[in-house]
């Protein structure tokens, strides 16, 4: 056996943030990854996430963002390569929908640039968009799109680059709190593996790695689509295109994203939070006619020009809380094992930031970001 400072489990995008930034501060990582690096077989692929700041989900995340920014950032440039493209965002729906009232909120309570658009001032803007006229924007200047392949990859060659130990194809099988605070045994397959300290990063894998942690999460089956533009992708490129959430007066979200992957490459997407329940064993990766058709519907009446021809349809999934809330703390009944899942289809902007937390409470026991909101005893857990 061989022992470690701090193990890792799961290299998705949190569990890669977190060896990025544990190797960084000297300790001595090893990271455990079913899949091999960068993989499309959990909920950190699909070419594009939304960043925002004017967070609907609720102010105390703003801070955060914030950091989250400088360190993506920094990212970039320790790993020389390009994650976040700023474009501009739109979050789209009557005034006192949850997306536009709650950016709102945010973006008063912080203090944040933002511009509030009627909808003849959207159509104007962004012709792209066609608005009913009850329905109001909230643009951020500072949103956009971050790149989660180019994000774990970066994190991934850093933290190796640290001298972390990373084993792809290698599931973790079994994990076990050694009594006495004598640190944690990890086993798979290959190996059984010890160390002062275990990161659960378990993504949609969180019921089965945290059965004790009692919180209730559900796993959702999700699908991004990619369709070609009737007439091209020129008026959809970033360069005049914002990123956008979209509520309707049911409350149902779409998002979606200009053309970033070229004029072949069409723009994506998508339901926000319109899944099935689904287990990763489980999930049903076809994408099927009637799910495409109705996609195809609902961004149509939005943006008349977005579904041409379907040239992509993916599944992904989310790890979903009962309150959408993140769950980022120590293991309550586990002082060595820090855990950070279900972060409900909106952790990925936060990436960098997790990492930095999580790296704070293996090391250190505490951290200085606000984290209380996502303690995992105000879901009923331990
Ligand atoms: O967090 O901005 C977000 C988001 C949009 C769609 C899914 N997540």
């Amino acid at each position: 056996a061989s022992r470690y400072d701090v193990i890792v489990l799961g290299l998705g995008g949190m569990g890669s943030a977190a060896a990025d930034h544990l190797a960084a501060r000297g300790a001595r990582v090893l990271g455990l990854e079913r899949f091999g690096p960068v993989h499309d077989r959990g909920s950190s692929h699909g070419g594009s996430r939304i960043t925002r700041q004017s967070y609907f989900e609720g102010p105390d995340y703003v801070p955060l963002l914030l950091r989250a920014y400088e360190l993506y950032e920094r990212l970039e440039r320790e790993a020389g390569r390009a994650i976040a493209l700023l474009c501009g965002g739109l979050m789209i729906g009557r005034p006192d929908s949850t997306t536009v009232a709650g950016s709102l909120r945010s973006a008063t309570a912080h203090g944040l640039p933002h511009e509030l658009l009627d909808a003849k001032e959207i159509r104007a803007r962004f012709p792209t968009l066609a608005p009913q006229d009850d329905e109001i924007a909230l643009y951020e200047a500072r949103a956009g799109l971050l790149r989660p392949e180019a994000t774990v990859a970066a994190q991934l060659k850093l933290a190796a680059a640290a001298g972390a130990d990373l084993h792809y194809q290698e599931p973790v099988t079994d994990w076990t709190a050694l009594p006495g605070g004598r640190g944690v045994r990890v086993t798979t397959p290959d190996d059984v593996y010890t160390a002062g300290h275990l990161v659960v990063c378990p993504g949609a894998w969180a019921p089965e790695q945290l059965a004790d942690l009692g919180v209730p999460f559900t796993i959702e089956r999700q699908v991004m689509y990619w369709f070609a533009p009737v007439g091209g992708t020129a008026p959809f490129e970033p360069e005049r295109h914002p990123v956008y959430i979209w509520e309707d007066a049911a409350g149902t979200q779409i998002y979606g994203f200009p053309a970033i992957e070229g004029p072949d490459g069409g723009a994506k997407v998508a339901f926000f939070r319109k899944g099935s329940v689904c287990t990763p064993d489980t999930i049903d990766r076809t994408v099927h006619p009637r799910e495409a058709r109705e996609m195809a519907a609902h961004a149509g009446a939005r943006l008349p020009d977005l579904p041409g021809r379907l040239l992509r349809a993916v599944t992904c999934m989310y790890t979903t809380t009962p309150d959408e809330h993140f769950v980022i703390a120590p293991h309550p009944a586990h002082e060595q094992v820090t855990v950070a899942c279900g972060f409900s289809g909106h952790g990925f902007k936060f990436v960098p930031v997790v990492g930095e937390i999580l790296a704070d409470l293996a090391l250190t026991g505490t951290t200085p970001h606000p984290i209380e909101l996502f303690r995992p005893s105000r879901l009923g857990g331990r």
